[in-house]
Order: C-alpha cells, then sequence, then structure tokens
C-alpha cells in the first residue's frame, strides 16, 4: 500500500468532485493512523497549489452523527483557504452528494496544545466565535465509508462559511444555542450547541488532544468548526437553506448549479 499514491488519488477526486470506491474495498487493513497519514499527503498538495491551511474540523462530535454514520469516535480534518465560500452560494455541479450542517467557528489567537487542556486553557486562546456552515460531501459511493476511509478523505470537507458577525466567547452559553435548519422554508432538523461533546469547547480541547498524537498544535489564527450540531441536510440546485441561532443570528446559503 503506497500512502503517496493513495493521497494522489483523493485529492484528484476531490478536486474534480468525482465519487470513487472505499479505499477499504482495496486495503481492509488500513489503520486510522494510516488514513490520517493520507489526510495530510493529500492536504500536503493543497498547500502545493499555494491555498493554505486556514483551520481544523472537528467531525462526528454527536452521537447522533455517530449512530447515522456508524462510526463511533470523533474524527478531524483540514480546511484550506479554497473551501471558504466568499458569498453564501453553494454551487453543487462541482460536487457528488453534498449536505449541509449548522456549526460554530472558533477563531484561536494562542498556540493550543496537548491532550490535558482545560476549558478555560481553550477560552483563554478563544479570539472569536463565529456561526458557519459545513458543507461536507464524501467522495465514496452513497456517503458510506469506514472511519479510516472518512478519516483519509479528510473528514469529508469541501466547503464551509463563516457567518459575518464575531462573537466574543462570552456572549452566550454556546451549549444553549438553539439551532434550527430550514429548507426551502420549512423545518428539517434542529438542536442545541450541547449536541457538540456536551459543549463546543470540548470539541476545540479534544481536536488539541487528537493532533497532539502527531505533535501537531492549533497554531494562532487558525479556525476550528466544532462539529455539526444536527444531522446534515441534503441540497440541490434551487434550494434555499436557512439556520436560525436562536438569540443570535440566521445564515442563508443559496444552492446553485
Ligand atoms: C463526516 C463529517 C462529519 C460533522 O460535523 O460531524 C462532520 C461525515 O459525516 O461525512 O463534518
Ligand atoms: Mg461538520
Amino acid at each position: 500500500m503506497d500512502l503517496h499514491q493513495i493521497a494522489a488519488k483523493m485529492d484528484e477526486h476531490q478536486q474534480l468532485g468525482k465519487e470513487m470506491t472505499k479505499i477499504t474495498n482495496d486495503y481492509p487493513e488500513l489503520s486510522v493512523e494510516e488514513a490520517y497519514e493520507i489526510q495530510k499527503l493529500s492536504i500536503d498538495r493543497y498547500l502545493d497549489r499555494n491555498d493554505p491551511m486556514v483551520g481544523w474540523k472537528m467531525g462526528l462530535t454527536s452521537k447522533a452523527k455517530q449512530v447515522s454514520m456508524n462510526v463511533d469516535e470523533p474524527i478531524y480534518g483540514r480546511l484550506t483557504d479554497s473551501m471558504e465560500l466568499r458569498d453564501p452560494v453553494l454551487h453543487v455541479g462541482e460536487l457528488i452528494h453534498p449536505k449541509v450542517e449548522p456549526e460554530f467557528a472558533f477563531v484561536i489567537n494562542k498556540e493550543l496544545q496537548g491532550a490535558d487542556l482545560r476549558p478555560r486553557d481553550v477560552w483563554e486562546a478563544t479570539e472569536g466565535v463565529y456561526l458557519a456552515l459545513e458543507v461536507i460531501d464524501s467522495r465514496y459511493e452513497n456517503f458510506k465509508f469506514t472511519l479510516p476511509d472518512v478519516i483519509a478523505d479528510n473528514a469529508s470537507s469541501t466547503k464551509f462559511i463563516l457567518g459575518t458577525q464575531v462573537y466574543a466567547p462570552s456572549q452566550t452559553a454556546w451549549n444553549k444555542v438553539k439551532t434550527t435548519m430550514l429548507k426551502n422554508g420549512e423545518e428539517v432538523q434542529s438542536g442545541y450547541g450541547s449536541a457538540v461533546l456536551d459543549h463546543p469547547v470540548h470539541s476545540v480541547r479534544e481536536l488539541a488532544k487528537m493532533i497532539s498524537r502527531e505533535n501537531l498544535s492549533i497554531k494562532p489564527g487558525m479556525i476550528v468548526l466544532v462539529g455539526a450540531v444536527t444531522e446534515a441536510v441534503s441540497v440541490e440546485a434551487g434550494d434555499t437553506l436557512e439556520v436560525i441561532y436562536e438569540g443570535l443570528d440566521t445564515l442563508t446559503l443559496e444552492m446553485k448549479e
């Protein structure tokens, strides 16, 4: 098994929005560690194209998502500049089977490192919190994968957008924020910030812990998407998605061809 070769294939399918069969079909013994190495090697290719890393994402941080994806632990992925939408418009023609998730994004202004951080360590390093939408688009057929497959596929990352307003960390109790998602005006999902590991702050601690195994840290300036508050919702051209973050703001995303 050549990890560089698999990473090149992964990258190609991510760039072209082209479906592929699961890596574990060919390499059933693929480990979680090897899968993270494939992820890293594929993102190195983005960096080589002058598409720098802007942050990290956590995924499968809610029990509901773990159950629906049939995976029983959180995962992380890497976010690069080209994944960040400048305007709230998603061109679905470039993607395979996109789904949208309501999230929060922490902006970190001090290095966070280690397996033993306290919530206050994270807050002291948090410049602000944004409301965010993440678009995921697994490169695997039918959005079906095992844990190593989804890790190698950069945790299904494809696009994300942050709201325009940044909030102070103390603005609200982020675990109590009610989030309601409407598709074409009809409610499709709702949940509370506590769906993310009881409180979104724990997701940033968990990320620091997971990447510390690789001797990596969350660097100043990086954003962290903490993981979906509700189930992801499938979208197609012509759809409008609105997410109401109660007491804060509403984010909207328009789907175009
Ligand atoms: C994995 C990515 C999940 C989240 O916020 O839970 C994710 C997937 O479900 O394809 O981004
Ligand atoms: Mg997500």
